[in-house]
């Protein structure tokens, strides 16, 4: 055995990806590239939360912002929410929630996933639509085909816990398969407490997660086929950065995939479709609205219906030539959304935050794979994608007395004024986005393959960024404590990117830096409300105890990021490597001098791995800088810097059967969680507007069992 093998496969099984991801046609020529993603695998990496958002800190360049245990929102060099594309088995999902409490890796729980990857830098255009910011891609364990005419029963099974919150998780995928079937079922359930740091607990952030799937698979020749349904209850759920909690996430998802792997050619086509049905409120997991006198205000409490609806297909060709390959495709995304605002101590009051949203895109892309020579590899790709965006006539009555004076009636009158002004102006908006992308790779020998990447990525403003109509937070998970209003004449958000880097792959030591500048025209950014009504009426609001006074509207300006990531692993001998991921980012206005919002601090994960035939063992260090360059317009708060140590092992008690055990946070260090936000909920630990701490220690385990 030489030491590639060796020492590269262990490597492989964390950080590698393309070759496991998806498997190569036989007839594909390899074409020169570089590792354009990063994977993890839940098999090889302890995980303790149940949310896999939390996965993608020990990612280079990736990072989350954490609006509670199941709200986690992708961060990737800076961009993060609707600017990353999230995709669970090749599918888009729409959050329900405008404040996505259910951002998309909500659907993905951890007891359910083999892995999550993210793509490093400029993302081909064939992976998905809107890219601007990156790609993740999380899979979940559908069963394998046997070898056998015979059907086999097989499954596996994970339980969790962690003491950080008394949480626990339980699931079992069972699967009966031959070589041409795999019927499939899981099962999971999950739940937690509020979260303990040095100095208190996290009040709400406890949560209760139910999940069920249905599946099949047929593989028979070049064909493949499989049809999937998940639901996916996630019951009482602390968001504390929030104005509310989830009370209820009922959705359904469908997919179903058809793949034609031929000689030359390879088919690809996918369906989707998802329901989700969310409840959320401010009184209930958490302390209602208090008058002065400490009694609860029960017209200040507010209960919010969301609804989303999601349908999406996508068509992929593949044709393999003699230098490389050609793709084409089309795909579509149709999303519909509501949500109203109510009082369940006045049942005349309502606010249509949304009504009658739709977002709808289409996409078409044509990409080239090919060898330019031995050692020079290049893809180009170009991408068009039509947005439509529609919303319907909105109303309100926060009056739900009558009154004809006082606070109740002149605020809604000036609510009925912003919603008239609304329903007045052209809601329906058509934006024709052109993204290219090209990616060129040279190997130059000493084990070293340069890169050097370009693209142009646009994105369509969000329905929240386009649609709010009212000064309110619901904002994709901001959680700035700004109310936000939006304008339906926004434009569309392009960025132009270069990076460059190499992969430098020894026998003993393996890196993968990459340097990028992005620059982004029509940057979408909150910023002051100049409109007098809009004041007044947020204004009234803040006085009247319902949000801040100033807020913010989204606009088109510009800003640019730049930054470098890496990863790295030396193998210090067969037993031990060191592993190194680091992330510095810069993000920045450039229309005024300000920085941009919620963006990571640097930071640094050392990794010390040891192996032996039938365990393993890791001390990881994570280090995060100062995080001094924050936003002014968006009045965020400064952090500190830190270090927390986390251990782990894993430990295989036979071919079939793993017990894992660590401890995250085992000095527990007292820390602020530059992404986590600010407190919104009576807490007795954290004051009301604090940032909120990162966790605790937590001793946690798992056990898998594959049988
Ligand atoms: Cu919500």
């Amino acid at each position: 055995m030489n030491s590639f093998i060796r020492y590269v496969v262990p490597v492989c099984a964390l950080t590698c990806n393309a070759a496991y991801a998806q498997p190569t046609n036989v007839e594909e020529i390899v074409v020169i590239g570089v590792q354009d993603t990063h994977t993890v695998r839940t098999d090889d990496t302890m995980v303790a939360p149940a949310d896999t958002a939390e996965l993608l800190k020990k990612m280079p360049g990736a990072n989350v912002n954490k609006n509670g245990e199941l709200t986690g929102i992708a961060q990737y060099r800076g961009m993060f929410g609707d600017r990353i594309n999230v995709s669970i088995n090749g599918t888009h999902i729409n959050s329900g929630g405008p404040n996505a409490m259910d951002a998309p890796l909500h659907y993905a729980p951890v007891a359910l996933i083999e892995s999550l990857s993210i793509s490093r830098g400029i993302v081909p255009v064939s992976v998905g639509q809107e890219t601007i910011g990156g790609h993740v891609e999380a899979h979940t364990y559908g069963g394998e085909f046997s070898n056998s005419n015979d059907f086999e029963f097989a499954g596996r099974a994970y339980v969790g816990g962690q003491t950080v919150n008394s949480g626990n998780v339980a699931s079992s995928l069972l699967s009966m398969t031959n070589r041409n079937h795999i019927f499939r079922a899981f099962l999971m359930q999950e739940q937690g407490g509020d979260s303990k740091f040095d100095g208190g607990e996290i009040t709400p952030s406890e949560y209760d997660r139910n999940r069920w799937d249905l599946g099949y698979s047929y593989n028979r020749g070049n064909h493949e086929f499989s049809l999937d349904f998940a639901r996916n209850n996630t019951l009482n759920a602390g968001n504390a950065a929030l104005p509310m909690d989830i009370m209820a996430l009922d959705s359904d998802l469908w997919r179903s995939r058809y793949v034609w792997d031929g000689a030359d050619y390879k088919v690809t086509a996918q369906v989707s479709k998802s329901s989700i049905l969310h409840w959320m409120s401010n009184n209930s997991l958490r302390q209602p609205p208090q008058t002065a006198a400490g009694t609860p205000d029960g017209m200040r409490f507010r209960n919010a219906r969301t609804t989303s609806e999601g349908e999406g297909f996508a068509i992929k060709v593949e044709r393999f030539v003699d230098n490389g390959a050609w793709r084409a495709g089309i795909d579509g995304n149709l999303a519909e959304h509501g949500a109203v605002i109510l009082n369940p101590n006045a049942p005349a009051f309502f606010i249509d935050n949304f009504r009658g949203i739709e977002r709808d895109i289409l996409g078409v892309y044509l990409e080239r794979e090919l060898s330019l020579s031995d050692r020079t590899g290049l893809e180009i790709g170009a991408r068009y994608n039509r947005v439509n965006t529609d919303s319907a006539q909105v109303t309100v009555n926060m009056n739900p007395m009558n009154a004809t004076a006082g606070m109740p009636f002149m605020m809604n009158n000036m609510a009925h004024m912003l919603a008239a002004r609304f329903n007045a102006q052209d809601l329906s908006q058509t934006d024709g986005d052109v993204d290219w992308f090209a990616r060129l790779s040279i190997e130059a020998g000493y084990d070293t393959t340069w890169y050097v990447g370009a693209a142009r990525k646009m994105r369509a403003p969000s329905y929240q960024e386009r649609y709010l109509w009212m000064p309110l937070t619901s904002t994709g998970g901001l959680a700035d404590g700004k109310n936000y209003i939006g304008d339906p004449n926004l434009s569309p958000e392009t960025a132009h990117e270069i990076e460059l880097g190499f992969d430098y792959v020894g026998s003993r030591f393996s890196i993968y830096p990459r340097a990028y500048y992005k620059e982004v025209t029509d940057f979408i950014q909150g910023i002051p409300v100049t409109d007098m009504l809009t004041n007044n009426f947020a204004q009234m609001m803040a006085n009247m105890g319902m949000g801040a006074p100033d807020p913010l509207q989204f606009a088109n300006v510009d800003a640019t990021y730049y930054g470098m990531d890496l990863e790295a692993l030396y193998s210090i001998n067969s037993q031990l490597d060191l592993r190194v991921v680091a992330s510095a980012v810069r993000g920045q206005r450039d229309d005024i001098s300000d920085d941009l919002y919620r963006i990571s601090p640097d930071n640094i994960l050392l990794g010390l791995d040891y192996r032996q035939d039938d365990w393993t063992a890791s001390l990881e260090t994570i280090t995060y800088a100062d995080q001094s360059r924050v936003s002014r317009t968006n009045l965020e708060a400064q952090t500190d810097g830190y270090t927390v140590i986390n251990v782990s092992g894993r430990w295989n008690i036979s071919n079939t059967l793993e017990l894992g055990a660590g401890i995250n946070n085992l000095l527990d260090e007292r820390y602020d969680d530059h992404l986590a936000g600010y407190n919104r909920a009576y807490n007795p630990d954290v004051a009301i507007g604090a940032r909120l701490p990162g966790l605790g220690r937590s001793l946690y385990g798992r056990m898998m069992w594959n049988f």
